[in-house]
C-alpha cells in the first residue's frame, strides 16, 4: 500500500518533497516501528568537483588526484554526506555510543562526514607516511586536535560535545576538509555517494525531518511516521 503525507514544507522552499510513500512488506524489522528511507537529490547543475592545489607534501599527497569534496552528486543526481536525522522523537531506543572512525588517507579524510551517538569513541587514524594534524572544532570551540606523524597511528578520542564540527589539516594540508555530527538519539544517517540513507526503529508519530549539507544547508519537513514503512524522496535545487 502507498500512502502520501501531507507535503507540509516548513520553511524550506529550496528543499523539494519528490515522492512519498513505500509499501510495508511486514518483514522488515519490528512491525511496531517505522523505516525512513529514501534519497536526497540535487536537482541543480553540479560542477564537477574542482581539483585542489597541493601546496604542502607535494612529493607524497601530489600523487593522487585531490578534489573538493563539498558538493558530490552521483550520475542519478544523489547527493552524497547529506546528515540526515528525525528530530522529536521520545521514547523508541537508547542513544548508545559506539566507535567510528575517520582517517587520514592519502591526503584526504575518508569518510568525509562522519555520524555518531555523543559519547561515541572516534578512532583517528593516519594511513600516511606523512604527518597530518587532524584538528575539529566548533563555531565556538575547539574538540580535538591530534597530531598523527607516523603511518599507521591511531589515536582514540570520546566525543562528549554535541554539534556539527567542522575537522581540518593543521599540517599544512589546507584542502583537507571533514565534518563530524554527534546526536543525543539514535535517529540520524548520511547519505551514501548514491543519496540513499535509511533510519530505522522510530516509534511511530509525527516528527521533523532535517537534513544538513555543508554547502547547500539545513532543511526542514514534517513527516507522519504510522502506519509502516516510509519512502521520503527529498532533494535540493
Ligand atoms: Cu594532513
Amino acid at each position: 500500500m502507498r500512502r502520501l503525507l501531507r507535503p507540509l514544507l516548513l520553511g524550506a522552499p529550496a528543499l523539494l518533497l519528490l515522492c512519498l510513500g513505500a509499501p510495508n512488506d511486514g518483514r522488515a524489522g519490528d512491525p511496531a516501528t517505522v523505516t525512513v528511507s529514501g534519497t536526497v537529490q540535487f536537482l541543480g547543475d553540479a560542477p564537477a568537483p574542482s581539483p585542489v592545489t597541493i601546496t604542502q607534501d607535494i612529493d607524497y599527497c601530489g600523487k593522487t588526484a585531490l578534489h573538493n569534496e563539498n558538493l558530490l552528486v552521483s550520475a542519478s543526481k544523489g547527493l552524497a554526506n547529506v546528515v540526515v536525522y528525525v528530530q522529536g522523537v521520545t521514547g523508541g531506543k537508547a542513544a548508545v555510543p559506539g566507535v567510528a572512525k575517520l582517517d587520514n588517507t592519502r591526503c584526504r579524510y575518508e569518510p568525509h562526514v562522519v555520524a555518531m551517538v555523543v559519547g561515541s569513541e572516534l578512532q583517528i587514524g593516519n594511513n600516511d607516511p606523512i604527518l597530518h594534524n587532524t584538528h575539529a572544532r566548533l563555531p565556538k570551540a575547539d574538540v580535538f586536535n591530534v597530531a598523527l606523524p607516523m603511518e599507521g597511528q591511531v589515536i582514540e578520542r570520546t566525543i562528549d560535545k554535541m554539534g556539527l564540527m567542522k575537522v581540518g589539516c593543521d599540517a599544512g594540508h589546507d584542502w583537507m576538509s571533514a565534518w563530524i555530527a554527534t546526536f543525543d538519539h539514535p535517529y540520524f544517517a548520511v547519505t551514501a555517494a548514491d543519496g540513499t540513507f535509511s533510519i530505522p526503529d522510530l516509534p511511530p508519530g509525527e516528527y521533523t525531518l532535517v537534513t544538513w549539507h555543508e554547502k547547500l544547508g539545513k532543511r526542514t519537513q514534517v513527516i507522519q511516521a504510522t502506519g509502516g514503512d516510509l519512502g521520503v524522496d527529498l532533494a535540493y535545487q
